[in-house]
């Protein structure tokens, strides 16, 4: 495919974007070594916004080679510079921010209010914790008769990061923000199909860094991720996505022994018990149906409700699910935009074809959406099905769309052992007024996060990630430096003589 001239863009198009991104290599945006390039589409209206380069294994050794080259200078940076860069990212980001939503919602999909709302801030929240952490990277020392160890707390190197599409911004400040602050060099791979909020960012943020500090390789998974991962300086990579791919990554890993972080999605429980208060219970639940079209990886998607509030719950869910807005996601009124890809459109009509085979109801939704002006677009109704088991793959496998599945319960003991039957562990929610059973409850689940009556709020400096399938290692908190640095005792002998 060859490159769209800006006549034949939309004026939105041309607004936000460049015709063509290129990779960004030591400092400079570079052409691909191949001539292949990758139609960015806008999923409301399938309209190409603009291309990025299908990179390869040579574009990998070229900017693996700059950050290698960057490392020693950024390694030894002050933490002033490093807290400086950080910021000014913060701070342009907050000045820009409904430029930036804009984006998501033009690339992603994703209505440009929720954009402005939760994905704008939560990148900044990143930036703001590890620009304030650059100046907490401390070593300790330790006395002992026979010496005194100094631990001091170093940088790994270069770091492969590859993120997804659905929540891009959010997904680029939470690997690239503490690897900067600890003092490491990166190469970063952005999704094929939405990163051109992300490749603006870097265009408005390439004068805050140093050339080789940071580094982005655009193309597909295999082509880029295999001569990333294996390369003999990469020290770690760091992963938001699916789980085949994380399997895959796993192996790459083991050629040179690197460490992982892994992010892998959920199929997370939400407990309604009987006391809870139902309209907010019911209104969150909606809410993780519709927000960002269910592209959520700790989304709540299986709803275990007491029995004995079982119609009252299904009742609210259905009446709020009714109003949502679907619709053009650039208009600010619109609640919910179309899936961001074709691939996850036809994905998300899989599951819903396979939840009326086996035998769940449709309460809601559970077909495509018609949205006038945009009858190409990926938009699928708000769906709900009841009469679901926790066996069935629509409430074991993870749609990754706006489907939810409600489940009976009746007591305690039963609906945690359900809540836990599932091979992911990201995230829970709990909604009772009964503190004590609420701990307990909270105690007992197989999961990352758990909300008790609320979900949703993710905080910046509160760690976040999985159990079981869900992966490993964290994001979000200060704990996440620990992934990103390595410790080396220095032992000073106090005793003269050999050993
Ligand atoms: O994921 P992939 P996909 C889940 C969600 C979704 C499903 C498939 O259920 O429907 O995964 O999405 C890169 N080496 N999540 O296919 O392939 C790829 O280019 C190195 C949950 O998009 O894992 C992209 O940059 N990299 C999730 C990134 O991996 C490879 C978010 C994610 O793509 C690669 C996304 C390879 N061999 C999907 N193959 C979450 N946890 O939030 C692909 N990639």
């Amino acid at each position: 495919e060859s490159k769209k001239p800006d006549s034949a863009r939309s004026e939105l198009a041309m607004k936000y974007f460049q015709a063509e991104y290129g990779h960004f290599i030591n400092g400079e945006w570079v052409g691909g070594s191949s001539s292949e390039k990758i139609a960015m589409i806008n999923p409301a209206n399938l309209e190409v916004l603009s291309y990025i380069q299908s990179g390869n294994a040579e574009d990998v050794n070229r900017a693996v080679e700059a950050a290698t080259q960057a490392f020693p200078k950024w390694s030894r940076s002050t933490p002033s510079e490093r807290q400086a860069a950080l910021y000014e990212m913060a701070r342009r980001l907050r000045a820009r921010a409904n430029d930036y939503a804009a984006m998501l919602s033009l690339d992603n999909g994703k209505p440009i209010m929720e954009a402005l709302h939760i994905d704008i801030p939560a990148t900044i929240g990143q930036f703001e914790l590890f620009a304030g952490a650059a100046f907490g990277l401390h070593g300790q020392t330790i006395d002992a008769t026979q010496g005194v160890a100094i631990i001091h707390r170093e940088p790994l190197g270069v770091v492969a990061q590859i993120i997804p599409w659905n929540v891009p911004l959010v997904m680029m400040a939470t690997k690239i923000a503490p690897a900067l602050a600890a003092g490491n060099t990166i190469v970063l791979k952005p999704a094929e199909s939405v990163c051109l909020a992300v490749m603006e960012f870097i265009r408005e943020m390439a004068d805050l860094l140093p050339p080789g500090v940071l580094n982005v390789i655009t193309g597909y998974g295999p082509n880029v991720g295999e001569a990333l991962v294996t390369h003999p300086n990469v020290r770690k990579v760091a992963f938001t996505g699916s789980r085949p791919t994380a399997q895959k990554l796993m192996q790459y890993a083991s050629v040179n022994v690197i460490p992982q972080t892994l992010e892998l999605g959920g199929k997370s429980a939400n407990i309604i018990c009987a006391d809870a208060d139902m309209d907010a219970a019911a209104e969150s639940a909606a809410m993780s149906i519709v927000v960002n079209k269910g592209e959520i990886c700790f989304a709540a998607t299986r709803h275990f409700v007491h029995e004995s509030v079982m119609d009252a719950f299904v009742e609210k869910v259905q009446n709020i699910l009714r109003k949502i807005r679907v619709g053009d996601p650039m208009i600010p009124s619109t609640q919910m935009g179309p899936q961001a890809s074709r691939m996850q459109f036809d994905k998300v009509l899989g599951y819903l074809d396979i939840g009326r085979n086996e035998g769940a109801t449709t309460a809601m939704g559970g077909k495509r959406a018609t949205v006038s002006g945009f009858e190409q677009g990926y938009f699928i109704e708000p769906t709900l099905f009841t009469d679901v088991r926790n066996k069935m793959r629509i409430a074991q496998e993870e749609i990754f769309g706006p489907v939810g599945v409600v489940i009976p319960w009746k007591d305690e003991a039963q609906v945690i052992r359900e809540a836990n039957d599932t091979e992911f562990g990201l995230a829970a929610g709990l909604w009772t007024k009964n503190i004590t059973q609420a701990h307990r409850m909270a105690r007992e689940i197989e999961a990352g996060t758990v909300w008790v009556n609320r979900y949703f709020n993710t905080i910046p400096n509160v760690p976040f990630g999985g159990y079981k399938q869900s992966g490993f290692g964290r994001e979000f908190s200060l704990d996440v430096l620990s992934h990103y640095t390595q410790l080396k005792s220095v032992i000073v002998s106090l005793q003269e003589g050999p050993i």
